[in-house]
């Protein structure tokens, strides 16, 4: 089965950069996915993707070295399932509360004994004959860590069978939290939900804004972060162009 780079990499003991998408433009997929970075984050949750925009996307991005994460609109079986079936190497759920959503989340993500996914998708014939034997070991599962409630758990959350990474959700976080970004308390939950990944043996990931985050995080201990994002990037550009204008 094709190798995910991603699990690879950081089982060495690396740092993954990636890219997010959200503007559900196949063409951008293609760009991103040939520009260099470790992994491209598509986020069905607050993108702008429908299915055909995603699968046509997963098809741009298969043949480079770009490793696709699919973050599904929610914890849902079929819904987790059928992204992994258009070629998605992993995904990041999200508003996982409890250790029981995190179990449903493993249930849906991995195929028995250790879950419950259900087996087809031709598309999985393009990764080798050998997909389901193999696909435990190579598809990625993280579970979004975002609120009071998470925290409350994290531990328990941390030690479910099948979970890769506990990705932090530092937004809805804050909002759960009634704090603010950056706050010392804000901080505090975040080493906390980080220091539960390592004590458990797993990971951790962050979403980040900027590329010096994604830097000062990867030096913190996250091993999954994104950079930015393909808006946030023409947004940044357009204000550049209009600064040069003097508007
Ligand atoms: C959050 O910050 O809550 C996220 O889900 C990041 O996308
Ligand atoms: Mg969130």
């Amino acid at each position: 089965m094709k190798k995910n780079i991603v699990l690879e990499k950081i089982k060495c003991g690396e740092p993954v950069f990636g890219f997010g998408l959200v503007s559900g433009s196949p063409l951008i997929a293609e760009l991103v996915a040939h520009a260099g970075f470790d992994w491209i984050w598509i986020d069905t949750q607050h993108g702008y993707w429908d299915e055909n925009e995603l699968l046509a996307a997963l098809q741009v991005i298969f043949p480079t070295d770009t490793t696709p994460i699919v973050r599904p609109g929610s914890n849902e079986f079929y819904r987790i399932g059928r992204l992994l079936d258009a070629g998605a190497e992993g995904v990041i759920v999200p508003m996982v509360n409890s250790p029981e959503e995190a179990a449903a989340a493993v249930l849906a993500a991995r195929y028995p004994p250790t879950g419950g996914r259900s087996g087809g998708g031709a598309r999985l014939s393009l990764f080798g004959d050998d997909y389901f034997e193999r696909a435990n070991d190579e598809v990625l599962v993280a579970v979004m860590i975002e609120t009071t409630q998470a925290l409350a758990v994290v531990d328990e959350i941390a030690a479910v069978p099948g979970v890769d990474c506990l990705f932090i959700g530092p937004g809805d976080l804050r909002f759960s939290m009634q704090t603010q970004p950056g706050s010392a308390e804000h901080e505090a939950a975040i080493a906390r939900i980080l220091d539960a990944a390592n004590s458990a043996g797993i990971f951790a990931g962050f979403p980040c804004g900027a590329v010096e985050e994604a830097i000062r995080r990867a030096d913190q201990g996250f091993k999954l972060v994104t950079c930015t994002s393909d808006l946030s990037t023409l947004r940044s550009g357009l204000t550049s162009v209009l600064e040069a204008l003097g508007r």
